[in-house]
């Protein structure tokens, strides 16, 4: 439970206590499942693809550039109380709205390689659109949260998720997320998830329920969003197309080699190309 405290009522700042975040949850040697098979576009992905193994087994040392995941949806449906869950082990039950974005950077280690997600908590508010909407920019992965609690917050999800892929690729990985599922009584959570399901399948987004208040699914959720976004990077990086033809510094792609070879950047972002 909660590790840290409010310095006061109204700070923004929070003493820590102690650290109770289980770092474990940031190694992931397996593709975790998914939460609904039927509502997952995912689904078939129930481990990392062979390409993906072969190649983080038998290729010299790389860092896949940090990827980018975007938290959008209806305001106070839940969006940071998920994110610090998981960050910090923290559950706030006093509603602080979101000024225009907060950014998390979480770091992973994957089939043995370090990976780093950049966690995009972005305000609900209307009147903010046009600040949060520049964020949009760039993300590998979009989650749209909704309010197991209020049926206009997932009936909005759509138009959040095209907002979002206005300004992204249509390979951009989608997730709908229902939050607060604890404070729902058994019926109307599996009333509420059919529901949020066949959404989702519309949408071509992988499908969640989670409570930041009990912490349930929350880190299987982001272990299960990380690896998919690994998986897609590393797929990504052996596409020669892709990979050579990116720029320094986007944010998309980029491949840091650890080990000196002596053979220039082409011809070692080859030698990566190779496998298949
Ligand atoms: N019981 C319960 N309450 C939750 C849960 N998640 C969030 N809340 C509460 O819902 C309220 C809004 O949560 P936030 O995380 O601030 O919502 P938000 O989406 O970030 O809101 P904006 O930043 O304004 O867009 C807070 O009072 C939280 O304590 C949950 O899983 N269970
Ligand atoms: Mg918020």
């Amino acid at each position: 439970m909660p590790i840290y405290k409010k310095s006061c009522k109204k700070s923004n700042n929070y003493k820590l206590l102690d650290n109770h975040v289980d770092y474990g949850t940031r190694q992931i040697d397996h593709m975790p499942p998914a939460y609904c098979v039927r509502a997952s576009p995912y689904a078939t992905a129930e481990q990392f693809a062979e390409r993906t193994k072969r190649a983080c087994e038998n290729v010299a040392s790389f860092y896949l550039c940090t990827r980018k995941a975007i938290f959008i949806g209806d305001v106070s449906t839940g969006k940071s109380s998920l994110v610090n869950r998981f960050c910090h082990e923290v559950f706030d039950s006093d509603y602080r709205s979101t000024i225009g974005l907060e950014l998390e950077s979480e770091k992973f280690h994957i089939l043995n390689h370090l990976f780093s997600l950049q966690i995009w908590d972005t305000s609900g508010h209307e009147r903010l659109k046009c600040i949060t909407e520049s964020y949009y920019r760039n993300a590998n992965v979009v989650v749209v949260v909704f309010d197991m609690t209020n049926s206009q917050s997932l009936r909005n999800a759509r138009k959040w998720l095209e907002e979002a892929l206005i300004v992204n690729h249509s390979g951009v990985l989608k997730f709908l997320v229902g939050t607060k599922m604890d404070l729902l009584d058994k019926q109307s959570l599996v009333q509420r998830e059919s529901e949020a399901t066949e959404i989702a399948i519309d949408l071509g987004a992988e499908y969640w329920s989670v409570s930041a208040q009990t912490g349930e699914n929350v880190a299987r959720f982001f272990r299960r969003m990380t690896a998919l976004a690994f998986d897609a990077a590393v797929q990504r990086l052996m596409d020669p197309n892709n990979a050579i033809g990116y720029p320094s510094g986007n944010s998309l792609l980029n491949l840091y080699y650890l080990k000196e070879d002596g053979k220039d950047r082409r011809n070692r972002m080859s030698s990566i190309c190779r496998i298949n």
